[in-house]
């Protein structure tokens, strides 16, 4: 059944949702970003390549896989690596960074824990509230002596302010790094994600929309940093198995790069469907008060793996904690990433140097909805459905009652 994209979603009365007595809407769960399907003839002719020719690391799928991707991203080289976390760890560590990287708060977990576990000290810095990126004049504000790089993240898929960043970062010289994890397929100013900056880290994680399992990769044009990251990610060696600088194993498997290698072909179907999906969300929820679907990236591409929603709890009459204890009950496992911000997480409570106001706001406020190949229009309509029956309804929600009852999230 075609729902349409501009179809409305329909009001149930509130004594229908099932954190208030209702059957839940979905008998499966769903979840923020399932794995996207994989061609699996392709994957499997691949694992079968890859055991007969006993290869399983060190072998000739990760060079295909970062041959490829360069040549996706436009980027001249790229160092397919465990993870992104690693990937940002290894990157650090390879530049020989000091002292302190500028990075905002606003963002997952691993982009300050790399730095700190490799020594060095995040210095938040607070984000912008249309883009949820780097705020530019608050990192000028941020430097010192002691900064030693600017960490930027392109946060949902949407590119920081690369120009004035750029700016800041050759006026004071110091390296500028992007974390791309969310990135991949995105554009900035009709280029490609990948090549600005000295380098950018991009993960391929399962819930990434594309995936390799656990995987990432660090794109950069220079290459005299792209031979030391090779070197690094393979106990320092180089191609003679000589060992020519420190370094730990942050090697992609060939299981991993096999995996990627067969997901490329179906990029284009994931764009799509991500695209059409983000439009359906946004007919689903058109004039509900107080929710607003945050424009992915106004300057590009975007590849709207992520479904950003943003809530006025004051238009709305409902909190967002409250919006997604609803979408739980209902078995839509939305998430209120990131909150409550990294300066707000237990390694760094003791390092908040700084008010940041539109973290505080954005980490109170988001919630992110499910997305990709196995979210369907139909399953679209009924979340929007849920939002739109909870707001309408906001001031007849029996929350005491449920409270009373002992019910939590
Ligand atoms: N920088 C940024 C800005 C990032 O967002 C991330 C990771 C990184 C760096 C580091 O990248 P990696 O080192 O991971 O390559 C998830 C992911 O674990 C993490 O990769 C991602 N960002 C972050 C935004 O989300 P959780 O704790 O929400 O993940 P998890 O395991 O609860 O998965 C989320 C949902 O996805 C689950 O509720 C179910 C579903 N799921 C998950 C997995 C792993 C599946 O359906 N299948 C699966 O295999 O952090």
């Amino acid at each position: 059944m075609d729902l349409g994209l501009s179809a409305p979603s329909e009001i149930r009365a509130w004594k229908d949702l099932a954190l208030f007595g209702g059957e839940p809407a979905f008998s499966n769960y769903l979840y923020v970003n399932r794995p996207n399907p994989v061609n699996r003839p392709e994957l499997f002719e691949r694992i079968g390549q890859m055991l007969d020719s006993g290869w399983l690391s060190n072998g000739p799928f990760v060079l295909e896989f970062e041959e490829k991707v360069a040549q996706f991203l436009e980027v001249r080289h790229c160092v397919a690596v465990t993870n992104a976390t690693v990937g940002l760890e290894l990157l650090v560590r390879t530049l020989g960074l000091r002292g302190e990287v500028i990075v905002p708060s606003y963002t997952f977990i691993a982009t300050a824990l790399a730095l700190r576990w490799m020594g060095l000290t995040p210095v938040f810095c607070d984000v912008d509230l249309v883009t949820h990126n780097l705020d530019p004049l608050d990192v000028a504000k941020r430097i010192n002596p002691s900064t030693a790089a600017i960490l930027g993240v392109h946060l949902w898929g949407h590119p920081c302010d690369i120009d004035s960043l750029t700016t800041l970062a050759k006026q004071y010289s110091i390296p500028l790094l992007f974390d791309a994890a969310h990135s991949f397929a995105c554009t900035y100013k009709g280029k490609r994600i990948g090549g600005f900056g000295q380098a950018e880290v991009f993960s391929f994680h399962a819930t990434k929309f594309f995936s390799t399992g656990e995987g990432g990769i660090i794109s950069t044009n220079d290459a005299s940093l792209a031979k030391e990251l090779r070197k690094a990610r393979n106990f320092g060696m180089n191609e003679k198995r000589m060992v020519l600088r420190e370094g730990t194993n942050a090697k992609m498997s060939e299981m991993s790069a096999a995996m990627g290698l067969a997901a490329f072909s179906s990029i284009p179907a994931f764009l799509a469907q991500n695209r059409a999906n983000s439009d359906c969300y946004g007919a689903a929820l058109k004039d509900v008060a107080g929710i607003r679907l945050h424009n992915c990236n106004p300057c590009g591409v975007n590849n709207f793996q992520y479904i950003v929603a943003e809530l006025d709890e004051h238009r709305a009459g409902i909190g967002r904690d409250q919006l997604l204890r609803i979408l739980n009950a209902e078995h839509c496992m939305a998430r209120s990433y990131f909150h409550p911000g990294c300066h707000r997480e237990t390694p760094f409570e003791n390092s908040i140097q700084y008010e940041l106001p539109n973290t505080d706001k954005l980490a109170a406020r988001v919630l992110v909805l499910p997305n990709g190949m196995t979210v369907a229009k139909e399953d679209i309509q009924k979340i929007g459905s849920i939002i739109r029956s909870a707001i309408v309804q906001a001031k007849e929600l029996p929350w005491q009652s449920l409270d009373l009852a002992g019910k939590s999230l």
